[in-house]
């Protein structure tokens, strides 16, 4: 009887393990299938896009584009400068620029719900072309923020103060979108571009926070998701901090 016993548990445990075996298979296909049809819809409609694809990359707006962006890392660079003889400290620490490449244009049409096409997407996409700066203190940022504002060239289209209202993810910057002019063969062209303002520590929190949404879905980017806002709020805090700490010293 306990011979029988023991070759019923032997069974019985293959049994379970054999079940647990095709249960992860089954897991794995539908991962992968799931992974292909993502392809496959991402591929037909950047195949659909590739009039989108002529006029937005190597292309005269490409061009323009890149204009734009070395105009305004210039101005930065002014707007740096004076202050450096005023203030004796670099004000802006960082600066970069680029143009959003044509996968992620897909991906930002795609997600608004929209065409894609190239008229759509530099009427409803701010940051086709951008520049980010990277800014000492937070006060800095509303201080290069103004001088900009202030250029003849520059026309500002919209504010968007994520420093003092964050986004529910936590994510704290300032945004200008702006229209800068350029002169081209026939003429001024005035050009959109997005510019990010903000300081190293919310620059450090929206890199890791940008790494982590490529992972949305995930059960544990739930809880880094939860983990992050927390430290966003952190960081808020560290940055007034700092900046009192800079004013006194500034008052020495
Ligand atoms: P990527 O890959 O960085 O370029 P709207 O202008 O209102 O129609 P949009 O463009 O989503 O819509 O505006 P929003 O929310 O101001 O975002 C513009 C850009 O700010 C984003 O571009 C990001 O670069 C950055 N951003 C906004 N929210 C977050 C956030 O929660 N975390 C991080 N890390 N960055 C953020 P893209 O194209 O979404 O992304």
């Amino acid at each position: 009887m306990n011979e029988f016993k023991k070759e019923s548990e032997i069974l019985l445990k293959k049994k379970q393990k054999e079940k647990k075996n095709e249960e992860l298979l089954e897991e794995k296909n539908t991962k992968k299938e799931g992974i292909q049809k993502n392809e496959a819809q991402q591929g037909a409609a950047e195949e659909q896009g590739s009039d989108l694809k002529e006029k937005l990359v190597d292309s005269e707006f490409s061009i323009k584009g890149q204009c734009a962006i070395n105009l305004l890392l210039t101005k930065l660079d002014i707007i740096n400068t004076v202050f450096l003889m005023n203030m004796h400290r670099n004000v802006i620490q960082m600066k970069t620029g680029r143009l959003k490449s044509y996968s992620s244009v897909c991906k930002k049409l795609q997600k608004k719900g929209l065409e894609l096409d190239f008229d759509t997407a530099v009427e409803r996409i701010n940051d086709l072309i951008g520049v980010r700066a990277i800014c000492a203190y937070v006060d800095d940022i509303y201080k290069v923020s103004e001088l900009i504002e202030k250029q003849k060239d520059i026309r500002i289209v919209k504010v968007k103060d994520y420093i003092k209202e964050p986004k529910k993810s936590g994510y704290q910057s300032l945004h200008l979108i702006l229209e800068i002019a350029i002169a081209f063969q026939n003429g001024t062209q005035w050009i959109k571009i997005e510019l990010q303002l903000r300081t190293a520590a919310m620059d450090y929190w929206a890199n890791l926070d940008h790494q982590l949404r490529y992972k949305k879905g995930k059960k544990e980017a739930e809880l880094i998701d939860e983990e992050l806002r927390e430290c966003a709020e952190v960081i808020g805090n560290l940055d007034q901090k700092m900046l009192e700490i800079r004013k006194k010293i500034d008052n020495i």
